[in-house]
């Protein structure tokens, strides 16, 4: 507990423990690489376009379902929200099991598009097909959604415990299995709105399929309040895993630490990951986070925790997509298992993504119960599990991408 008290703000974590690694990296970096950074610490654009915000969420409908008022209202004031023991866990064990087994195997860290993988669907579609889980999503969408896109997270036995060990002796006060320093072993800080920019609301459903409460198992953790409070620039969609960063970004974020809105090093941090070669996992995200600080001094505040979430497998954890939230390390040698369920009303949206993730054979495979037209390889695709839901789209011919989720599953080897 002690260690969690003496945890520093976010903006120290990163500072503190990010900076010196990315600075050390792009000092062993090719010559270009040093040169892009540099490129772009003097970045200035002329013409200059302003840079637009995302809209912050719309207040829940109060339509009648498994949340109840208090609960709607506390996802709507926090952005988040626990409903416990929502399935019951014995129906799905061997489908908890195999999930659990094949991503183990195939050394899964994040699986996204799960729900579009061979080797993963048909475990899945105990969760998508969940009566429980189909009705907390009519309540939150009305009727007539999908599902847009399913994750698979597994975190594996702390490879990295001699790092945190290290990071411990170096910066005691920010001891790494606490809050915050998840932005070096966990999942870092990020929204999941960047994906979806154009989506009026998206509601992430975690749903644990291990049991998440010890502190030394990977536990999620949200920022409470952030939906409300976060500017999020609509540029360089999707930040997390897409090109290029936009010169007029760049040039903003340039501008911004001129008039002292930005601290240097944010800026310096963000940048160096800009132009540094990716590498898979984590590291990712960490330009995801350093933007949101970037335009949200406010992160860097004292007062700015973040919650941990304990949850029982059958519990599942609701927030606002745009609810900054991470994860902390996992430091047990089992696997830690969770799924992100994303639903929504149907709309087309490009996803830069969803080709990365999904196979030819598998699109293939999409493309014979298309509900009203070919699915585009590079959109959102939603997997349509309701019957009614499937006959409103046979009928609608509007101009999004979905399947008739049930009829591909029955078209699938066991
Ligand atoms: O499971 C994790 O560590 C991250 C999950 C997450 O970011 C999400 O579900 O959106
Ligand atoms: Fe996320």
């Amino acid at each position: 507990m002690a260690a969690r008290n003496a945890a520093r703000s976010l903006s120290d974590v990163y500072r503190l423990a990010l900076l010196p690694t990315l600075r050390a990296r792009l000092d062993k970096a090719a010559p270009c690489v040093q040169e892009k950074f540099h490129e772009y610490v003097r970045y200035t654009k002329n013409d200059q376009m302003p840079i637009t915000m995302l809209p912050k969420p719309p207040v829940l409908s109060r339509r009648p379902g498994p949340l109840d008022d208090r609960e709607l209202q506390q996802l709507s004031d926090t952005g988040y929200v626990v409903k416990r023991k929502a399935f019951n866990p014995d129906r799905y064990m061997s489908a908890i099991r195999q999930l659990g087994e094949r991503c183990d195997k195939h050394k899964v860290s994040i699986q996204e598009f799960a729900d579009k993988d061979e080797r993963f669907v048909l475990a899945l579609s105990n969760f998508m097909c969940d009566e429980m889980l189909s009705r907390i999503q009519t309540q939150i969408y009305g009727s007539g959604w999908g599902w847009q896109k399913i994750s698979l997270h597994r975190r594996a036995s702390a490879p990295k415990t001699a790092d945190i060990g290290r990071l411990n002796r170096k910066h005691p006060q920010h001891s790494s299995v606490t809050a915050g320093v998840a932005s070096l072993c966990g999942t870092p800080e990020h929204v999941d709105t960047t994906e979806t920019p154009n989506s009026p609301l998206t509601v992430t459903v975690f749903v644990p399929l291990t049991e998440q409460k010890l502190e030394t198992v990977s536990r999620l953790q949200v920022y409470p309040g952030t939906h409300q409070r976060l500017d999020i620039p609509t540029v360089t969609f999707d930040y997390v895993s897409g090109p290029e960063p936009s010169a007029d970004l760049i040039s903003d974020i340039n501008a911004r630490v001129k008039r002292a809105e930005t601290p240097a090093w944010v800026r310096d941090a963000l940048f160096m990951c800009l132009v540094l070669p990716r590498e898979q996992g984590p590291t990712e995200i960490y330009r995801s986070a350093l933007l949101l600080m970037a335009y949200n001094p406010f992160l860097g505040d004292d007062a700015i925790k973040p919650v941990p979430i304990s949850l029982s497998v059958g519990d599942v954890l609701l927030f606002y997509s745009n609810t900054m939230h991470s994860a902390t390390p996992h430091l047990e040698p089992t696997s830690r298992l969770s799924v992100a369920m994303r639903a929504g009303v149907p709309y087309e949206e490009k996803s830069y993504m969803v080709s990365d993730w999904v196979s030819p054979q598998f699109f293939e495979r999409l493309d014979k119960h298309a509900l009203g037209g070919s699915l585009k390889r590079n959109s959102f695709l939603f997997a349509i599990t309701e019957k009614d839901a499937v006959q409103t789209w046979r009928a609608s011919g509007m101009n999004a991408h979905c399947y008739d989720f049930r009829q591909l599953v029955a078209s699938l080897p066991a």
